[in-house]
């Protein structure tokens, strides 16, 4: 009787644990999408059609480097005739230093709906 009971509790205690390990596989897998994750300091990714992220915050005199991890092609083209890197194809890279404290909004030349903005403090 006792026995049984024990691995009853066993049973549960490991069930739990299993659903506990469960929670947090999902979590990390839901926190994982299938983007290339966050981009690291002062890089911005272009990736699913738009720039990740779409708001960069960096210091004067910082470079910001752009990767597309996409298969079509995408521009980094300031609004104001500033930088602009041409075409880049899947991998491409593009940077550019900001020397000047100020708001610097961007877009890709291809698709009109791609902005982004960075903002130099
Ligand atoms: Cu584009």
């Amino acid at each position: 009787m006792n026995a049984k009971k024990e691995i009853r509790m066993a049973i549960i205690a490991i069930t739990m644990s299993f659903s506990l390990m469960f929670t947090s596989c999902t979590k990390d897998a839901y926190v994982t999408p299938k983007t290339s994750g966050t981009p690291p300091a002062n890089e911005v990714f272009i990736e699913s059609m738009s720039f990740t992220p779409s708001i960069i915050t960096v210091s004067a005199g910082q470079t910001v480097t752009w990767t597309n991890k996409d298969n079509t092609a995408h521009t980094v083209t300031s609004n104001t005739p500033m930088f602009d890197s041409g075409s880049m194809g899947n991998s491409a890279t593009f940077s550019f230093t900001f020397p000047t404290a100020g708001t610097y909004n961007y877009h890709c030349s291809f698709h009109s709906g791609m902005t982004g903005q960075v903002v130099v403090q």
